[in-house]
C-alpha cells in the first residue's frame, strides 16, 4: 500500500511544526490567565484584587466590567457570560482575566485574590437535574410507528438502565491564544480552535467591534476532538478584550490543570430503555429516555442531543421507536462536542438493551444484532430512508473474513480450559450519518491561487488538528489540476481569506472543503484548457492536465504546465478562483422532527476479543478485528490511523477513562495520575482493518467516505466483551450498563453473589 505521507510528518518528527505556543511574540507581548470560581454554584458577595492588582507587573485584572460589547459567548442559546457576573454555576468558571508582564507574576496574582461566595445548591447528576426541573430548553423526542401498541404483539419486553460516563479531550496541545493589536482597532488572533469563524464573530460581539475589524488564524491545533469546536473560544475573546483596552499583544495557553478544571468534556448519560421483540428476536419496539448532563450552559448540548437521538438504533431497523432526549442543567462546567458527538451514547444504549434480552432470553447477543441490521430502504426514526446500506454487508463480510465462529470456538475452548482467565468476543456495528445536523452548516469554501510560477496555494475553511486535511485538499488540488504535490502548498486557515466558515467538525470537514477546493480547481482547469486548447491548436474536448503537462487527446504535449501558466498570464486570464460548496439533498424540519439531514452513512462491524485476569479483575484486548466503509479512501495510510485512533479514544471512553466530580462538583480527576487514558499497554494487541469493497459516496470527497467518528464507536464493543468474560467466570453476575467499565467494576462482577 503506497499513499502520501500527512504533508506535516516532515516538521513534526523534527519538532519544527509550529503551533500557538511556538509564535514569536512581539516584544511587548503581555500574558493572560483565568480566575475562575471556586466554588460550583453561588452569589458572588465580593472579589478582592487590590493585592492582586498591586503585585509589581500585573497589568490589570478584567471582568464582565470590562466588556464593551455584550457579554455573552453562548452560541446556540445565549445563556453563558464570558465573564461571572453576580453569580457562579459551576467550578471552573472564569471571573476574571489577569494580565501582566510574565506568566509567572500572573499566576502569582491570581493566589492573591480572595472571593467571598454564598453557596447555593449543586447539582451534579443529570437525574437529579430532571427531578428539579432544571433544563437547557425542551426536550426531543423521534418517533416512528406506534410503540405501545407495537409492545402488546412482543414476546419478549425488557426494561433496563444505563449510564456511560463523560470523556477528557486530553488534545496534546491544550487550549491558547496569541491576540495581537493592528493598526485601527484591529484585532489580529492566532487561536487553538476548529472554529476560526466562531472565535470572529464571537469576539466582535464581545468587543463591541464589526467582525471584520477581527482576522482569525489558525496554522493547525495539536488535536481537538471537539473540546475546540465551541471552547477554543472563550480565551482567544478574553485575550482580545484586553488588547482592546491595552492595545498590547496579550498570550493565554492554559495549563492542563486549569484547561482539565474549567473545560467541558463529553456528556455523562442517563438512560432508560424498553425494547420489545418478537420471536424470532426481531426487535419490533424500542424506546428510550436519554438524560444529558449539559452541565451549566447549553454550549453545543442541544445539537449534541439531537444526534444522540439520530444514532439511538445505531445501525438496526426498528419499526417502532419512542425516542426522547432532556438537556439537563447542572453544575458542571458545560460540556460539549467530543467525536461523535452523542451518537456514541446514543448507540451505548441500544446495545446495552440487546445485551440485556440476550441475557434474559438466553441467546448470543449477536442473533439478535444480526437480526436486525439495516437493509435497503429501511426508515430511519427521523424519516430518512436508508440507501447504499453497508450494514449486513460489513456485518457478514467481517463473520467471513474473520471467521467469527472459529473465534468464538477459541473463546469458549480457552474458557472451558482456564479457571482464572476468562475471554468475551462481541461484533460491534456502527451506522454513523455524515453532515452537521443542523442543515445550514453544511457549506464550505476554498481559494486557489495559481501563482505566475505554476506553484499554487489552497485556502479552505479547514483546520488541519492532526487528522491530516491538509494532505487531502492538497491531494485534491494536485489531482485535478494534473501537477505533482510539492507544486501545491496550504495555507493557513484564516477568516480573511475564507469567511463564514462552519467548524472543523461533524467528520464532514474533508468532504465540504474537498468540494469546495475540486469545484475552485475545476473552474482554473477551464480557464486554462482554453488557453492550452488555443495554443496547441486543438479543440477544447482533447485537452487534458496531467504530469505537469497538457495532453491532448491522451498524449503528452510539448507544452508545460509552466509554460501554459506563462502564457495565461500574457493573455490575463485570472489565475485565481473561490468556490462555495452546499451539500445538496439534505433537509430536516424540525417541528416534524422528520427529514434527511445526512449526506450518507458510514458502516462497519468490529469484533472484539478480550481476556478479563479474574483474580485481579483487570483486562486485555487480544484483538479487534474491523470490517470498516471507506468509500474509495483518498489515503488509506491516513484512513487507517483515524479508524486506529477512533478506536483507541472509544475503548478509552468504555472501559478506563473515569471522570468523577465530588457532590460539590469539583473535578476529582484532575490530572493524568487520577485519569487514566490508554496506552500502548492498554491498546490492542492487534488491530486488524479490512476495508469494505464498496463503489463510495457521490456526496463525499472523490467518493471516498468520512472517517473521522464513525469508528470511535467500535471501542464499545469492548464493553460487552469484557461484560461476556465476566459473565463466563461468574454466572450469578446480573449485566450492568454503567460505562466505563473499569478494573475496579470488573472485579466487583467477578465476585458479585
Ligand atoms: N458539530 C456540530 C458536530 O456542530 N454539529 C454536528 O452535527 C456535529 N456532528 C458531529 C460532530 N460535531
Ligand atoms: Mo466534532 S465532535 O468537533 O466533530
Amino acid at each position: 500500500m503506497k499513499t502520501m505521507k500527512n504533508i506535516d510528518s516532515f516538521t513534526h518528527v523534527r519538532g519544527e511544526s509550529l503551533f500557538v505556543d511556538d509564535l514569536m511574540l512581539r516584544q511587548d507581548t503581555l500574558f493572560g490567565l483565568v480566575f475562575d470560581s471556586p466554588k460550583a454554584h453561588g452569589k458572588i458577595k465580593s472579589v478582592d484584587y487590590s493585592k492582586a492588582e498591586a503585585l509589581e507587573g500585573v497589568i490589570k485584572i478584567f471582568t464582565y466590567k470590562d466588556v464593551l460589547g455584550e457579554n455573552q459567548i453562548g452560541g446556540i442559546i445565549p445563556d453563558e457570560p464570558l465573564w461571572a457576573e453576580d453569580e457562579v454555576h459551576f467550578w471552573g468558571q472564569p471571573i476574571a482575566f489577569i494580565v501582566a508582564k510574565s506568566e509567572a507574576i500572573a499566576k502569582k496574582a491570581r493566589a492573591l485574590i480572595t472571593i467571598d461566595i454564598e453557596e447555593l445548591p449543586v447539582i451534579t447528576t443529570a437525574k437529579e437535574a430532571k427531578e428539579k426541573g432544571s433544563f437547557i430548553n425542551a426536550p426531543r423526542s423521534f418517533n416512528l410507528g406506534n410503540t405501545q401498541n407495537a409492545f402488546t404483539e412482543c414476546e419478549y419486553v425488557f426494561e433496563g438502565e444505563t449510564f456511560s460516563n463523560g470523556q477528557e479531550h486530553l488534545y496534546l496541545e491544550t487550549q491558547g491564544c496569541y491576540a495581537v493589536p493592528q493598526e485601527n482597532g484591529n484585532i489580529k488572533i492566532t487561536s487553538s480552535t476548529q472554529g476560526p469563524t466562531a472565535v470572529q464573530k464571537t469576539a466582535a460581539k464581545v468587543l463591541g467591534i464589526p467582525m471584520h475589524k477581527i482576522e482569525v488564524d489558525v496554522i493547525r491545533l495539536g488535536g481537538g476532538f471537539g473540546g475546540k469546536e465551541d471552547q477554543a473560544t472563550p480565551w482567544a475573546v478574553m485575550a482580545a478584550v484586553a488588547v482592546q483596552h491595552l492595545n498590547r499583544p496579550v498570550k493565554y495557553m492554559l495549563n492542563r490543570h486549569d484547561d482539565l478544571r474549567m473545560t467541558g468534556k463529553r456528556h455523562p448519560y442517563s438512560s432508560f430503555y424498553k425494547i420489545g421483540l418478537t420471536k424470532d428476536f426481531k426487535i419490533k419496539a424500542f424506546e428510550a429516555e436519554f438524560l444529558q448532563n449539559s452541565g451549566a450552559a447549553a454550549d453545543l448540548s442541544p445539537a449534541i442531543a439531537e444526534r444522540t437521538l439520530f444514532h439511538a438504533t445505531n445501525s438496526y431497523f426498528v419499526p417502532n421507536v419512542n425516542t426522547t432526549v432532556y438537556s439537563c442543567k447542572t453544575n458542571l462546567p458545560p460540556n460539549t462536542a467530543f467525536r461523535g458527538f452523542g451518537g456514541p451514547q446514543g448507540m451505548f444504549v441500544i446495545e446495552s438493551a440487546i445485551a440485556d434480552a440476550a441475557d434474559k432470553i438466553g441467546i448470543n447477543k449477536r442473533l439478535i444484532q444480526e437480526a436486525n441490521l439495516l437493509a435497503e430502504n429501511d426508515e430511519f426514526s427521523y424519516g430518512q430512508i436508508a440507501t447504499e446500506v453497508q450494514a449486513q454487508n460489513s456485518w457478514f463480510s467481517a463473520k467471513e473474513q474473520y471467521q467469527l465462529e472459529q473465534l468464538e470456538h477459541e473463546v469458549a475452548d480457552f474458557n472451558n480450559k482456564n479457571d482464572h482467565y476468562k475471554k468475551g468476543i462481541s461484533l460491534m456495528p456502527i451506522a454513523f450519518g455524515i453532515s452537521f445536523t443542523n442543515t445550514p452548516m453544511n457549506h464550505a469554501r476554498a481559494l486557489v491561487h495559481i501563482y505566475q510560477d505554476g506553484s499554487v496555494g489552497v485556502s479552505t475553511g479547514a483546520v488541519e488538528m492532526g487528522q491530516s486535511v491538509n494532505t487531502k485538499m492538497l491531494q485534491v488540488a494536485q489531482s485535478v489540476l494534473g501537477i505533482s504535490p510539492d507544486k501545491v502548498k496550504l495555507e493557513t486557515t484564516n477568516t480573511t481569506r475564507v469567511a463564514n466558515t462552519s467548524p472543523s467538525a461533524a467528520s464532514s470537514t474533508a468532504d465540504l472543503n474537498g468540494k469546495a477546493t475540486e469545484m475552485a480547481c475545476n473552474s482554473l482547469v477551464e480557464r486554462l484548457t482554453e488557453v492550452a486548447a488555443d495554443m496547441l491548436s486543438t479543440k477544447k474536448e482533447n485537452i487534458s492536465f496531467k504530469e505537469d503537462a497538457v495532453f491532448v487527446n491522451d498524449k503528452k504535449s510539448e507544452l508545460t504546465w509552466e509554460a501554459l501558466i506563462t502564457e495565461a498570464m500574457l493573455r490575463r486570464v485570472a489565475l485565481s478562483e473561490n468556490a462555495h460548496y452546499a451539500t445538496p439533498i439534505i433537509h430536516f424540519d424540525k417541528t416534524k422532527e422528520k427529514g434527511h439531514p445526512f449526506a450518507y452513512h458510514v458502516y462497519g462491524t468490529a469484533i472484539t476479543t478480550v481476556t478479563v485476569d479474574c483474580i485481579r479483575g483487570n483486562y486485555e484486548i487480544d484483538s479487534v478485528k474491523i470490517v470498516h466503509d471507506f468509500g474509495k479512501s483518498m489515503n488509506m495510510g491516513i484512513d487507517l490511523g483515524q479508524v486506529e485512533g477512533a478506536l483507541a479514544q472509544g475503548i478509552g471512553w468504555m472501559t478506563m477513562e473515569e471522570i468523577s466530580y465530588n457532590n460539590e462538583g469539583r473535578l476529582l480527576s484532575n490530572a493524568l495520575s487520577t485519569y487514566k487514558v490508554p496506552d500502548i499497554f492498554s491498546a490492542p494487541k492487534t488491530v486488524e482493518t479490512i476495508p469494505l469493497k464498496t463503489e463510495g459516496n457521490q456526496m463525499a470527497i472523490k467518493k471516498s467516505k468520512a472517517v473521522g467518528e464513525p469508528p470511535l464507536m467500535y471501542g464499545i464493543g469492548a464493553y460487552f466483551a469484557i461484560q461476556q468474560a465476566v459473565k463466563a467466570f461468574n454466572p450469578n453476575y446480573k449485566l450492568k450498563f454503567h460505562a466505563p467499565f473499569t478494573p475496579e467494576k470488573v472485579l466487583m462482577g467477578l465476585y458479585e453473589k
